[in-house]
């Protein structure tokens, strides 16, 4: 369902006809990679897709990112609220719209993220967490969510191999585990929203088990 639109005073607005589909996971996992390539197999389905992520996806959201990243160390709270004004700011403005014109929209982390790095990583509480998505998001939260899971040591090979680290690679070890123990632990408690795959597989291997699980989820490929 679509959030409440900046300044209105309606709590929901109607579900639009688009699929929300977000991408998880930690660092290097290959989510950008799937994302291009499951957008791509979805527009060659014949869908419209819209590609974006996290911290960013809309002017505002990624001035923020440039804070979030650029800045810090940040307040565990306000660096939550960061997040969650980026993401507000990137479901008004490009999310919510998109659902409504009936757009599959494939998204680069979203809210599991702060739980899984701001709430394991950091220690923000649940009740914070759910208070933030209920204030930011209203009703909507993605239909299907794909967990790609990987060691975080080979996560982050992959990720320092492009020589510039941002402030959450350069956590430790210990952080890292933290943040995959606690996607798995999301993955556990809503297994029917979310679907773990397998990283560490092969590019093009890690596309087919996304695309067999969107079927199976949502429907709506050939
Ligand atoms: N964050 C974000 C929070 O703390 N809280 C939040 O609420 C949100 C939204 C964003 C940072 O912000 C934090 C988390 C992040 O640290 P970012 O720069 O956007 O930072 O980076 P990430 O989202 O972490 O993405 P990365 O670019 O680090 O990794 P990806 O997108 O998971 O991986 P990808 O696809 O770029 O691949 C990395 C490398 O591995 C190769 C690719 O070619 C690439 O070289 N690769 C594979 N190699 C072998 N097998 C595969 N299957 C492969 N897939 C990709």
């Amino acid at each position: 369902m679509a959030p409440e639109a900046p300044g209105s005073s309606t709590p929901e607005a109607p579900a639009g006809p688009g699929r929300f589909i977000t991408l998880e996971g930690g660092e290097g996992a290959g989510k950008t990679t799937l994302s291009r390539a499951l957008a791509a197999a979805l527009a060659g389905a014949g869908l419209p897709v819209l590609r974006t992520r996290e911290p960013g996806g809309a002017p505002g959201a990624e001035a923020v990112r440039g804070l979030i990243l650029g800045q810090g160390p940040w307040d565990p709270v306000a660096e939550a609220m960061l997040h969650f004004a980026a993401r507000r700011e990137h479901v008004a403005r490009t999310i919510a719209p998109a659902l409504e014109a009936g757009i599959w929209v494939v998204c680069d982390r979203f809210a599991d993220s702060t739980l899984a790095y701001q709430g394991a990583g950091q220690g923000l509480s649940r009740a914070v967490w759910e208070g933030l998505c209920d204030l930011a998001l209203g009703p909507l939260r993605p239909e299907l969510t794909l967990v790609l899971d990987l060691p975080p040591d080979r996560g982050m090979g992959r990720a320092l191999s492009r020589g510039d680290a941002n402030r959450y690679e350069m956590q430790g070890p210990e952080f890292h585990a933290r943040v995959r123990a606690g996607f798995l632990a999301i993955a556990e408690a809503e297994s029917g929203r979310c679907a773990v795959l397998d990283a560490a597989a092969r590019p093009e291997a890690v596309l087919a088990a996304a695309l067999e699980t969107v079927r199976a989820r949502l429907g709506g490929l050939a």
